[in-house]
């Protein structure tokens, strides 16, 4: 399959502020993880990080012509108020997994709400690292399961 993580703003400051919330790995040592198990699990996979909306809306619309078969997403704190990451993931189709490295429901009332959820599979939150391999082990899951239907 070829996955594509994709993480929204400030997750490239990972590692050095505010480790108490997001752990002490680096966003390069969460990719080193994922990249091991997609190797392993023999599938191919892209990388992207933006601190900006259109750029993460334009990376989206290119997993679509690059037939992408699954996003794993961390919108960030777009997560809570861009309609037009919704809408960009549910114009290209693609199976989608929400993921967040904090447990957003336990938080400040904002980040209890995600406006891109209706778009997604479905959501993965407080596992910190971790909820980026569950996320690629539920897209294995559902994938699987459709193509031997
Ligand atoms: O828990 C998550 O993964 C979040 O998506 C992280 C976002 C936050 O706005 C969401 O509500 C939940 C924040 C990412 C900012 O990352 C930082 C990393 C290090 C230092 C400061 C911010």
């Amino acid at each position: 399959m070829n996955i594509w993580i994709i993480h929204g703003p400030n997750l490239n400051l990972l590692g050095t502020r505010e480790p108490e919330i997001y752990g002490t790995e680096t966003l390069d040592d969460i990719n080193r993880r994922m990249q091991d198990y997609l190797i392993k699990h023999g599938h191919t996979y892209e990388f992207f990080q933006s601190n900006s909306e259109g750029q993460l809306i334009d990376k989206i619309q290119e997993a679509y012509r690059a037939d992408v078969d699954g996003i794993v997403i961390n919108p960030a704190a777009y997560t809570h108020y861009s309609y037009a990451i919704h809408d960009a993931l549910k114009a290209v189709s693609i199976p989608t997994v929400e993921v967040h490295l904090s447990a957003i429901h336990s938080r400040e009332d904002f980040r209890k709400h995600s406006v891109v959820a209706p778009a997604c599979i479905g959501q993965i939150s407080g596992f910190g690292s971790t909820s980026y391999l569950l996320g690629i082990q539920a897209l294995e899951a559902i994938l699987s399961e459709e193509q031997s239907k």
